[in-house]
């Protein structure tokens, strides 16, 4: 039975991905961070108690991380822990740089000195494009890296950590380049889930209106679903490799309000108003991604596309509220 250790297993990613890797087998660990809320610890793995182990620590603490990779000796290590909101990182900027970028490196030493035969992956974002595009309208492996968030740089450098590591130290680690990826699992504090859960609050006459920020911004929007399964594909390649996830559809926030609100029988027009607090310093403007090599290489194909990820977080807020 291959082990599997996932950082931020108790987040959207490695709760899809535990259940994933459950099913093909593996015995899957997670670590955790405390939370003075201890439901929120675990709010998203609750059906999966029992199946999983989880074990207390952080990025930032090594001792914690020696600890969890000596006892477990995991054959796969995920590495999903971030603080993962972009708009967040203006306001925590050395949080954010500590977490996703010195705290891969204290994973990184660990599984060099401790677990070195293990396979690596680490989370890394099309947030580290910033506003480079090619002239076709897409970001691609040779697109240039310019970030332009706290978020978009931490995670750079956490991208070419994994890269020096396994060419000093002949280890299988990877990246994988993810462009946006939602479901219902998603923080109602990320653009997907807030517009959909708030268009469902206003359908059930519980809201009345929907605060935005930049509307005109454009996303490459896929699902979580779909993207773990190509995390298992990149990190079980023969070659510890880059490889981008994208759906190759781009829509903007705009877009995005028209199809939810048109679903749920209401107009956008109605309900929206911007407040400049959801604005951004510096926004990156427009993503589409190129994920050809991960197609072909590894034959991945996501199964939803904007339209059955949308319908996907309707029909669960339509349930749940
Ligand atoms: O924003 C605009 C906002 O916060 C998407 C993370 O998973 O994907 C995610 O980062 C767009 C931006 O995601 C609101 O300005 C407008 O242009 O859902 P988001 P993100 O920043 O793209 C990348 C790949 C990651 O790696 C990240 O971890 O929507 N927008 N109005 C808004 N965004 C939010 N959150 N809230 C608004 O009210």
């Amino acid at each position: 039975m291959k082990k599997a250790l996932i950082t931020g297993i108790s987040g959207q990613d490695g709760s899809y991905l535990s259940e994933y890797l459950l099913e093909l087998g593996y015995e899957v660990h997670g670590i955790v961070r405390r939370s003075s809320v201890s439901e929120n610890q675990d709010s998203r793995l609750k059906h999966l108690s029992g199946k999983i182990h989880t074990h207390y620590g952080d990025m930032m603490d090594l001792p914690s991380l020696t600890r969890i990779i000596t006892d477990v000796q995991p054959d796969e290590i995920y590495n999903l822990a971030a603080m993962s909101h972009v708009r967040v990182s203006f306001d925590v900027p050395a949080f954010t740089i500590q977490t996703n970028g010195i705290g891969v490196l204290n994973l990184l030493e660990v599984y060099r000195m401790f677990a070195p035969n293990a396979k690596f992956y680490q989370a890394s974002s099309s947030e580290m494009f910033g506003n480079s595009v090619d002239s076709d309208g897409t970001q691609r492996m040779t697109t240039p890296m310019n970030p332009v968030s706290p978020y978009g740089c931490a995670k750079l450098l956490a991208y070419n950590l994994v890269r020096h590591y396994r060419n000093a130290y002949n280890l299988h680690a990877c990246n994988g380049i993810l462009f946006n990826h939602e479901s219902p699992r998603r923080g109602s504090n990320f653009v997907t889930n807030k517009v959909v859960k708030t268009a469902v609050e206003i359908k059930k006459g519980l809201k009345n209106k929907l605060e935005l920020g930049n509307m005109d911004s454009s996303r490459d929007w896929g699902h979580s679903k779909d993207y773990v399964r190509a995390m298992h594909m990149i990190i079980n390649h023969d070659q510890p490799d880059e490889f981008i996830v994208a759906t190759g559809q781009t829509h903007t926030v705009r877009d995005l309000c028209e199809y939810v609100f048109n679903k749920l029988g209401m107009d956008y027009k109605d309900f929206v108003v911007q407040n400049p607090i959801y604005m951004r310093p510096e926004e990156l403007k427009y993503l589409r991604g190129d994920s050809s090599k991960a197609r072909e290489v590894l034959g991945w194909e996501p199964e939803y596309d904007f339209e059955s990820l949308m319908d996907d977080m309707i029909d669960y807020w339509m349930k749940k509220l």
